[in-house]
């Protein structure tokens, strides 16, 4: 009898402690949902910050999951983006280095590892890589930069207009998607939005929700650029003719010569969004002719129209990410399933007196990243450590179980989604942007980032150096390259700068430096 209980007890015991062994085991090939926003910068996440907007939808994600206060790109802007995060390779390697080059579809991808490993893939909206997309068992995509209304999209190659709005029908292709897909397997959907891209035109039915809207003006709203060259010769200023009254601000009027003539921006309109938009901007346009602004009042005047325009156009965002979310509530796919939002690189919101992207300065170098967890993935609230977007085809095919390729550069982020526990990490993040000349004028340059500090290189037709103090200085303000009493922390990350270089094998400037 004393040998049954005390057999009983050890089955029960190894069986509950079994038992929970495997229920606590991070989930084996769950489904991949991939969100990604073109140019969402963070500071208007609310997540993140909580001053421009509310992003309900997006905070889900966070608060269910997990938040990377630091996450970065590679290369700020577009199709090198793009790139970088469906290879895990940096742009001089998988050759994107632009948004102009067309994309080399034979290369290894993590959809294409992943459809060879038996999940359904899929790609919806925005892709901006001129070859057709290879690795996908579905792809409808947005031919080039897509237009916000009643837009085109290429499904399998044949092009088609469709009625509605950009985000909102990309979500509905992206569910439709969903609801069709073979239930067997595994899914990986790349659902990616044009929003809010420029010249960020909101669905015509919340353009009133912002119109009343002030903005905090950022501190350095009128930087002078004293110590950055690069910074004084760019082109993505809001207080000048880059950012235009027409073209941008939908300012329509004779009386206003817009840069680029004077567009019609209800051309693909249908009546009642016509209607709707004419009611929203006609009073506008009349009230900014009779104030007949000058200096600081108009560049004010600007940033507070195009913070309206941009988070009009997030509104729309945070409203259709909370149906998919709802969507794989509603069928049983919340558990098994890795949510990823982000956006293609960050955004100015007026500092600097900017908006755009392409410098390693903060806002463009780094980028929004959320992330709802499957099962078993326990990992909670802020995750510190630097990331970047080289690392998110390792992560997918690593949750995938698929082996990770050796010409993978970037780390899987695995490790840091399991628990709370410390982790071995990177103690640096990589940058190289290439697009000079070219519109918005943002130089050549690379560099490195640590927790701490920033070098950067501005070469080409330029040879200038930034070093930045992010803890005392953390908006980019004072360049203290050559200062003595960082003389030490300036040869540590030169160091830094060329073991990365070396890491990453890039001699890349080399061959890209125009020695006219
Ligand atoms: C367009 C925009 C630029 C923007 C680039 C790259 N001009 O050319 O302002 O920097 O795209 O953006 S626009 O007049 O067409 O709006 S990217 O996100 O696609 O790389
Ligand atoms: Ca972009």
């Amino acid at each position: 009898m004393r040998t049954s209980i005390i057999l009983l007890t050890v089955v029960l015991v190894s069986y509950l402690f079994v038992g929970c062994s495997v229920k606590d085991e991070p989930m084996e090939r769950p489904n991949i949902l991939f969100i990604m926003t073109d140019d969402h910068s963070y500071q208007t996440i609310s997540a993140y910050n909580d001053e421009l907007i509310q992003t309900p939808n997006l905070d889900r994600i966070a608060d269910e999951g997990v938040i990377f206060p630091n996450s970065f790109v590679g290369n700020s802007i577009c199709a090198p983006s793009r790139a970088t995060m469906l290879t895990g390779k940096h742009t001089h390697k998988n050759g994107q280095i632009n948004n102009s080059v067309t994309f080399d579809g034979g290369q290894v991808t993590f959809p294409k590892l992943l459809k060879a490993a038996g999940y359904q893939t899929a790609l919806i909206g925005k892709w901006h890589l001129k070859s057709n997309p290879t690795g996908f068992d579905y792809w409808n995509i947005l031919p080039g930069q897509g237009q916000y209304y009643n837009p085109d999209f290429i499904e399998m190659g044949e092009k088609k207009r469709f009625e509605g709005y950009c985000t909102t029908l990309t979500t509905d292709f992206g569910l439709d998607w969903l609801d069709n897909r073979d239930k067997e397997k595994p899914f990986c959907l790349l659902l990616h939005h044009k929003a809010p891209h420029r010249t960020w035109q909101p669905d015509t039915l919340y353009l009133d929700e912002f119109k009343d809207k002030v903005y905090p003006v950022p501190a350095n709203f009128f930087d002078k650029y004293e110590g950055r060259q690069a910074a004084m010769e760019q082109h993505l200023s809001i207080r000048s003719s880059d950012m235009d009254v027409n073209y941008d601000l939908k300012m329509e009027d004779e009386k206003i010569k817009g840069r680029f003539g004077n567009v019609n921006h209800t051309a693909r309109m249908n009546e009642k969004e016509r209607e709707r938009w004419q009611a929203h901007y006609k009073p506008i346009t009349k009230d900014f002719l009779e104030r007949n602004l000058e200096g600081d009042e108009l560049y004010l005047w600007k940033y507070q129209r195009y913070m309206r325009d941009y988070l009009a156009c997030i509104r729309s965002v945070d409203e259709n990410v909370g149906r998919v979310l709802d969507y794989l509530e509603e069928n049983g796919l919340a558990e098994n399933t890795l949510v990823v939002y982000t956006s293609d690189q960050g955004f100015y919101m007026g500092e600097h007196g900017w908006f755009d992207k392409r410098f390693m300065y903060e806002q463009s170098f780094r980028t929004p990243l959320l992330m709802r967890l499957p099962k078993g993935y326990t990992r909670k609230g802020e995750v510190f450590e630097l990331v970047q977007n080289i690392d998110y085809a390792p992560t997918f095919l690593d949750l995938a179980g698929v082996e990770i390729p050796k010409e993978i550069q970037g780390k899987s982020m695995k490790p840091l989604l399991i628990d709370n526990k410390n982790r071995e990490w990177r103690d640096a993040v990589y940058y190289h942007y290439y697009e000079f000349p070219n519109e918005h004028a943002v130089k050549k340059h690379y560099g490195v980032r640590t927790d701490r500090y920033k070098l950067i290189h501005f070469y080409d037709d330029i040879d200038v150096w930034e070093l930045y103090d992010l803890e005392k200085d953390p908006d980019e303000m004072n360049n203290v390259f050559g200062k003595p009493e960082y003389a030490e922390i300036q040869k540590n990350m030169e160091i830094r700068l060329a073991e990365l270089q070396k890491e990453y094998d890039d001699n890349s400037m080399e061959l890209t430096e125009n020695k006219n």
